[in-house]
């Protein structure tokens, strides 16, 4: 199966399916509009099951909703099929691009409403973009060399490593408590055809023995660090030489995530020191500013790190 999908948020009803192709009953993709609630403007790839999805949240200008412009989200959707998100991402784009260009587009959405004047010529002009756009599709599209990885994500608690691991993926962060055991989960790395399956270690000094079993056949390994917690930069360079210098793990690419720089704009220079990172080479190695609360840095960050990770056989 291969359909498009236009979700549009509704005031009252919210999430729901407006447009599709390729589908004969919305109950098919049922799981597709709930995901507008988890995720964030912009664009994120999600899997479930069977389904591979590319999605693009985004907005256009509206005089009769709250907030005044409507939020819509469009969907690729495969079943038992294989889907290139980087070329899935541009054509949504595209098509986000032509339909905020539609003067007074928003109008499709209320014909019929009983709420607000609609306007059906808005809504053929969108569906005829949706039907161009469903053909204009590339075979290329389904044809996807993935490769797959595995990841340790490490440091101490609280540092943000799971909540920058939902900014990485572009879902909403929500409030989380502290992660209680090895949290493994699959996710695409940013701009790069790396599935990863990362393992997100818990932080806290008695479930640390976790750490050990989890490691063994890691391509790579994250580091995250609070750069407003300066009382335990010790402990955390401890931490970090211990898990990146073993004999399994001391040429693995490492990826240093500076994090909460919201908080407090890091001497990076002093950082380096603390941490001692000219003792953890030679190997592929590089540090940035994040936050995983305004999302500064995250997808450069694991944009660089699926690259390296890509390099090896
Ligand atoms: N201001 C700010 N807060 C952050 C940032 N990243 C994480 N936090 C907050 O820090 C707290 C801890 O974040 P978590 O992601 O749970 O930390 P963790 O490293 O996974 O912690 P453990 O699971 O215990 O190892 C949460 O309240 C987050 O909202 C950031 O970049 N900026
Ligand atoms: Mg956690």
């Amino acid at each position: 199966m291969k359909s498009l999908l236009l979700t549009h948020f509704d005031a009252i009803f919210g999430p729901k399916i407006f447009m599709h192709a390729g589908i004969t009953s919305v109950d098919e993709v049922k799981h597709i509009p709930p995901l507008m609630d988890l995720y964030k403007e912009g664009f994120f790839y999600h899997e479930f099951n069977k389904d591979k999805s590319a999605n693009l949240s985004f907005q256009i200008p509206s005089t009769y909703a709250r907030g005044n412009y409507e939020i819509l989200m469009l969907t690729y959707l495969v079943r038992d099929d294989e889907l290139n998100p980087i070329m899935a991402r541009e054509y949504l784009t595209r098509f986000a691009d032509h339909m905020m260009r539609i003067d007074d587009g928003f109008k499709a959405f209320y014909v019929g409403s009983g709420k607000h004047p609609g306007d059906p010529r808005k809504l053929d002009e969108i569906k005829e973009l949706f039907d161009s756009l469903y053909h204009s599709l590339p075979a290329a599209i389904n044809v996807y060399a993935q490769k797959e990885r595995k990841i340790f994500v490490f440091g101490l608690t609280k540092a943000g490593k799971t909540t920058i691991l939902d900014a990485m993926r572009n879902r909403k962060v929500k409030q989380l408590q502290p992660t209680i055991f090895m949290d493994i989960s699959k996710a695409l790395l940013p701009d790069t055809n790396v599935s990863a399956m990362i393992y997100d270690a818990p932080g806290q000094l008695k479930y640390r023995e976790m750490w050990a079993p989890n490691i063994a056949g890691s391509d790579g390994l994250v580091f995250v660090i609070d750069v407003a917690d300066k009382d335990r930069f010790g402990e955390a360079r401890a931490v970090l030489h211990d898990i990146a210098m073993r004999q399994e793990t001391r040429v693995l690419p490492l990826l240093l995530l500076f994090n909460k720089v919201d908080l407090k704009k890091p001497k990076v220079k002093d950082l380096v020191k603390a941490l001692d990172l000219d003792k953890l080479g030679p190997r592929p190695l590089k540090y940035f500013e994040t936050s995983a609360i305004t999302g500064e840095g995250v997808v450069d960050a694991f944009a660089w790190f699926g690259k390296e990770l890509s390099k090896i056989a």
